[in-house]
């Protein structure tokens, strides 16, 4: 299906955004139904929003962590973790911020643009407060338990570094990845979208799965044209089955 045939030796990559979520119910970014169509987000996720109107931005964080708990994994999702669970070698390197592959099972996760269950200081005190999918929005920490100053979603905003850990680990991991996944992203969001390339000139066989073509398609060996959830089980199944 893919072209290839999975080893069971195989370092197997799946580098995910909002597409994989989209079955869940977890609005896309871009296109016709995407989470920004009606809001301005450079107005919403950026530094610059939460310092001029941090209750704004801090209200639309509570409307999407309650839309975002009423979602689960679906079965994109959880053929992942299958896979990782029946013993082979996967990692997830993820943009999105639900904890979606977290609720699956899968373990082994970078999340390049934070966790919407994480807060931390808007000062930059360290350390990083956790809330879970259960947590009422009245409960949501507001202040640094260190310095009082509000606490922030500890996202990547537009404008903002990512984590050098997770740049570390993420590059490290795709400079040591027999095959690798795209699923459901753009291919627009640096440096993220730059980050399949690694694994390509590393050597690895890249596989996109998206409902149409991204500027990544011309990179993969092979473009699979359609819904996460119903082709990463496809390929993944037999897989389990052969256990
Ligand atoms: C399905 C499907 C189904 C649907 N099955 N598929 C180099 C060049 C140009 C610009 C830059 C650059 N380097 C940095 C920048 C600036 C900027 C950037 O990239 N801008 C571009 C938009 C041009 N990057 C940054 O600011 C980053 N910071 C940084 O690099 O700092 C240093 C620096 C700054 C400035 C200049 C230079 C250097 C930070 C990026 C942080 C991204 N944050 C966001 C928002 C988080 C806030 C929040 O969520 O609350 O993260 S942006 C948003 O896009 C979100 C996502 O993770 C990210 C990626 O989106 P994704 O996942 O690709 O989703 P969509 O909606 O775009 O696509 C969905 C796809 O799924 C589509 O293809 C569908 O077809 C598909 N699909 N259903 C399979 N069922």
């Amino acid at each position: 299906m893919i072209g290839r045939e999975i080893r069971r030796d195989d370092r197997i990559t799946i580098l995910s955004g909002a597409g994989i979520s989209a079955e869940s119910g977890v609005p896309t970014f871009r296109g016709e139904d995407g989470l920004w169509k009606g809001y301005d987000a450079t107005q919403l996720a950026t530094p610059e929003a939460f310092a001029s109107d941090p209750e704004k931005v801090l209200e639309w964080y509570i409307w999407r962590r309650k839309m975002i708990a009423d979602c689960s994994p679906n079965p994109a999702h959880e053929a992942i973790a299958a896979l990782e669970d029946a013993g082979y070698d996967v990692a997830v390197i993820t943009q999105n911020i639900d904890n979606l592959h977290r609720r699956s099972g899968s373990k082994t996760i970078v999340e390049l643009h934070g966790n919407i269950f994480k807060l931390r200081c808007s000062g930059g005190c360290r350390g990083i407060t956790q809330i879970s999918e259960t947590t009422a929005p009245e409960d949501v920490p507001r202040d640094c338990p260190t310095c009082g100053r509000l606490l922030r979603p500890h996202i990547v905003w537009f404008g903002e570094f990512l984590d050098p850990d997770d740049i570390v680990a993420a590059q490290h991991r795709l400079s040591n990845t027999d095959l690798l996944f795209i699923v459901g992203t753009s291919g627009v969001v640096h440096p993220a979208a730059g980050l399949g390339y690694i694994a390509k000139e590393a050597g690895a066989y890249v596989v996109e799965i998206n409902i149409g073509y991204t500027p990544l398609s011309d990179m993969a060996d092979v473009t699979l044209l359609g819904p996460a959830g119903q082709i990463l089980p496809k390929i993944f199944a037999p897989l389990l089955k052969a256990q």
